[in-house]
């Protein structure tokens, strides 16, 4: 196991200032864009988030994977790769991992089980998008 310290989440915004940051490794430059948590249709098909590569080296998305609070997952395989600057979107597609209309922690897993990035939500409306702009 990997002895990660316990996040600790200001409660005050919709982003973790505090989330963890590379430290021995570098880790690649990737970000929640967006999560749109409640879609009209079927959420368990039509939840998204947007994600984008902030770095200079395109990344390989095998084995990366989007988790929630309750530590479902919703892996990324299939998107293939991001290239550098690209924002990708991702879709539910009946994976387990719930955007939780209710609000919701959602973090970016790399394939050696680092957190990337966090992001947090509260209880939202039909049709909302959250934008995480001080990502940038
Ligand atoms: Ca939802």
């Amino acid at each position: 196991m990997v002895n990660m310290e316990k996040e600790v989440l200001d409660g005050n915004g919709f982003t973790d200032d505090t989330a963890p940051s590379p430290s021995h490794e570098e880790l690649p430059q990737l970000k929640i864009v967006s999560l749109f948590p409640n879609p009209t249709g079927d959420e368990s098909k039509f939840e998204s988030a947007d994600m984008i590569n902030l770095g200079k080296q395109d990344v390989d998305l095998s084995g990366w994977k989007l988790r929630d609070a309750a530590n479902k997952n919703c892996f990324l395989d299939d998107l293939g790769t991001i290239l550098s600057n690209e924002i990708v979107q991702i879709q539910r597609q009946n994976q387990d991992m719930a955007l939780h209309n209710a609000g919701d922690t959602i973090s970016l897993i790399a394939p050696n089980d680092k957190v990337v990035d966090t992001v947090r939500y509260n209880k939202t409306q039909s049709g909302r998008v959250f934008f995480f702009t001080s990502q940038f």
